[in-house]
């Protein structure tokens, strides 16, 4: 059986890493003054500079020949032709379908998707349009004016992350709000805010079951129906984005309102589905389209472009070598530009849930580390807050820098002054300074900065949909790149499924006092029973319990009454 660690590549990589360690990003440049020429590309509106990084040209060969060693050509010919990639949930992968523009079939299963998602872009472009024009009328004949997507996860960080992202674009009479926790609090606030006769609220949820989404839908329209309308309103005011039409039906959500999807598009992947809705609502049918043409152009070069000239390939080599090789835990995410700001929250997920796994394929376990921690903040936020660490902490973290070019008018000053706070860092990170040389001292001192720490830069024309659009998709195939070297399944999530489950389990037995549970569990769910049903007497009983001295025995038998 092939292992990945024992292959040739791997371990001279591992080797390459050793001679290497001490080498400095700067002298690269020193001994090589095309670097900069050699190690950027262009791909549509995306420009990336990965020449900041301590990747050396043997280094970076040697990480092409990983790619080409791996099951990459076949897997992502598989991807985009609709085979069962997603093994353990036994489905294709079809996201790329979603903003396939070329004419002619794709053939899944016997049958060409092409037509029904045709259909359903064209159910989106009429009700945006609808909606947008004043057109669609609430139950009193008022236009709608607040649009509240109610969906969590997948259903919400995509659709949430580019409404924000492309606010400049967004119809000037609409907004938009997004509620996602199950903590009252959240659609309690944007509840106060609203009039009933003029919102409309999209339930997203790809499986019409998951609990915080459905008790954030039901308290919204017990609201719409306190404050406002009758049961047969409901369809005027409530539509949704699922692949469940049965159950969104049973909830009071006409037919013709369910926008749906299908299996093969995974939750973190579905901002070019009906989930996608507040984004066509927000910046018009045309805006959504571009988005669609941006991934889909990313889609044509992943496809085509040799690995070399690559750009999610490129990104995803230089992820492995230092997640493999050097030992980093972590891919900070800083955004320079403000209405990306929820854009680190979207990549986390994207990467940690598709990439977070510890068993291949075939269900063995790996040997070697997989997704890395991703998080972030907008710049130049950041540089008065974690940037510190970065600079002179013990921890070794690549850097995504992400920017647009071109300034908002009127707001030239600023921008320039945000661009060059980006550069400025992307500089001082990779030559670190040496207050003790500045002092007459050589040595290393608290003043120091070590400087040798790594970013790219990725620079967007200007933040359009189209290379939104293609920034998503950029990341998309970077983290699915990953997942094939490390010859895992980045598409299913049984992490996230046990969570649903467990939380199901204990709501359905906080009457029950089950035993199933550990002790903790036990008694800290009498904690919560006691602000619940049966008043305070469980939660003094468990608060006794959890008092108690470690190693006072636990009662045995049938659990507290
Ligand atoms: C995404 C995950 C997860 C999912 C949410 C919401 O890939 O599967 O984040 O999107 O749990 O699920 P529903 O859309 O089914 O409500």
């Amino acid at each position: 059986m092939f292992q990945l660690t024992r292959s040739v590549t791997w371990q001279a990589l591992t080797q390459l890493r050793q001679q290497t360690a001490n080498e400095r990003i700067r002298d690269y440049f020193t001994a090589d003054p095309q670097r900069f020429e050699k190690m950027s590309l262009r791909v549509g509106g995306l420009f990336l500079d990965y020449s900041k990084h301590q990747v050396s040209e043997s280094v970076l060969a040697k990480l092409l020949e990983l790619a080409d060693h791996s099951a990459l050509v076949q897997r992502r010919a598989q991807m985009f032709s609709g085979d069962i990639i997603n093994v353990t949930e036994n489905r294709p992968v079809l996201h790329t379908a979603l903003r396939n523009l070329a004419e002619g079939p794709l053939m899944v299963d016997g049958q060409d998707v092409m037509p029904e998602i045709q259909r359903t872009r064209e159910q989106i472009q009429r009700f945006s349009e609808a909606v947008r024009s004043g057109e669609w009328k609430g139950h009193s004949g008022k236009r709608i004016r607040d649009v509240v997507n109610i969906g969590i996860g997948g259903s919400d960080l995509g659709p949430n992350m580019a409404c924000r992202a492309l606010l400049k674009y967004r119809h000037p009479e609409l907004s938009f709000h997004f509620v996602s926790n199950v903590d009252g609090a959240h659609i309690q606030k944007v509840l106060s805010r609203l009039d009933p006769a003029t919102t409309l609220f999209i339930v997203s949820t790809k499986t019409f079951s998951t609990q915080e989404t459905l008790l954030n839908a039901k308290t919204a329209r017990r609201w719409f129906l306190e404050t406002a309308g009758e049961d047969a309103d409901v369809g005027a005011h409530f539509i949704a984005a699922s692949t469940n039409k049965k159950a969104a039906m049973e909830f009071g959500i006409r037919e013709e309102n369910i926008f749906e999807f299908w299996a093969w598009v995974g939750g973190r992947y579905s901002m070019w589905s009906s989930i996608g809705l507040p984004i066509a609502l927000s910046i018009g049918f045309e805006g959504f389209m571009e988005l669609l043409e941006g991934a889909y152009e990313m889609d044509r070069h992943f496809l085509t472009a040799p690995s070399a000239e690559n750009m999610p390939v490129l990104m995803a080599l230089i992820g492995i070598w230092y997640i493999n090789f050097v030992g980093a835990e972590t891919q900070a995410i800083v955004p320079y530009d403000q209405a990306l700001h929820q854009l680190p929250a979207f990549l986390q997920q994207l990467d940690m849930e598709s990439n977070g796994k510890s068993v291949d394929i075939f269900g063995h376990p790996v040997d070697y580390k997989t997704g890395p921690i991703v998080w972030g903040q907008t710049g130049s936020n950041g540089q008065h807050a974690f940037f510190q660490l970065l600079h002179q902490g013990t921890r070794y973290v690549p850097i995504d820098f992400i920017a647009s070019l071109k300034p908002e008018p009127g707001m030239e000053e600023h921008h320039f002054a945000l661009l060059t706070n980006m550069l400025a860092q992307a500089n001082a990170f990779m030559e670190g300074s040496h207050g003790g040389e500045e002092r007459g001292d050589s040595q290393l001192d608290p003043y120091s900065c070590p400087g040798n720490r790594p970013s790219s830069v990725l620079l967007l024309d200007e933040l359009t949909p189209k290379n939104l659009g293609a920034l998503i998709a950029l990341y998309e195939h970077k983290v699915f790149v990953q997942g094939v070297i490390w010859n895992i399944n980045s598409f299913d999530q049984w992490g996230v499924q046990l969570g649903k489950r467990i939380a199901g389990e204990i709501s359905e037995r906080i009457d029950a006092q089950s035993q199933d549970f550990d002790a903790s569990t036990q008694g800290l769910l009498a904690l919560v029973r006691g602000h619940f049903q049966r008043g305070a007497a469980d939660a003094e009983t468990a608060a006794e319990t959890a008092s108690a001295p470690a190693g006072t025995p636990r009662r045995k038998g049938k659990p507290r009454q």
